[in-house]
């Protein structure tokens, strides 16, 4: 089932989210959900808090439809546990700021442990936009946009236009 995802300012997006202690086939469900609703977007990541669920799970997928076979990826409790000393910009989006787009310097590789759908301990080091998406993605688990690296009237600017798009929705 596709879900509505949380346009910011929404409190939901500020908070941070609880670790997954036991893998519920609603957990399951939720991720699946959140799978669906990414690729509808259609994006590349998608944290439960977009869809105003606080609990700390991702999903990801950085293939592009027509380069190749996806790579959906669930991940539950994910944790940076290293990071490259050289850094990567690049100009982040999010569904939850619909049409906003800004420069974010990020780590350029980072080494990610998770828990996958089927409960199993999972270690990769993902690089490129996958390191861009991931860090993005666990950044929400946290109550963190990508807007919170930009300067404050930058991110004053933009989150003024999505208070008009709140409206402008409401009244619709
Ligand atoms: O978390 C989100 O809101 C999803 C976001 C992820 C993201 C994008 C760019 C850099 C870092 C993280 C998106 O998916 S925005 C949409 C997007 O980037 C995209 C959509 C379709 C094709 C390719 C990219
Ligand atoms: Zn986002």
């Amino acid at each position: 089932m596709k879900r509505d995802i949380l346009i910011h300012p929404d409190p939901r997006l500020k908070k941070l989210c609880a670790p997954v202690s036991d893998l519920s086939d609603m957990l399951r469900a939720l991720a699946d959900d959140m799978l669906e609703t990414m690729y509808a977007a259609p994006g590349i990541g998608l944290a439960a808090p977009q869809v105003g669920e606080l609990s700390r799970l991702i999903v990801l997928d950085c293939i592009k439809a027509d380069e190749g076979t996806p790579r959906p990826l669930v991940m539950f409790n994910p944790e940076v546990i290293a990071v490259s000393d050289d850094t990567n910009v690049y100009e982040e989006g999010c569904l939850s700021i619909p049409d906003q787009f800004a420069d974010v310097t990020r780590p350029r590789a980072v080494e990610v442990a998770w828990i996958d759908r089927d409960g199993n301990a999972c270690q990769e080091v993902f690089d490129g936009l996958w390191a861009t998406c991931v860090q993005h993605e666990i950044d929400h688990l946290d109550g963190k946009l990508f807007i919170d690296y930009l300067k404050p009237l930058k991110r004053q600017m933009i989150t003024r236009k999505m208070q008009k798009l709140k409206r402008e929705r409401a009244r619709a």
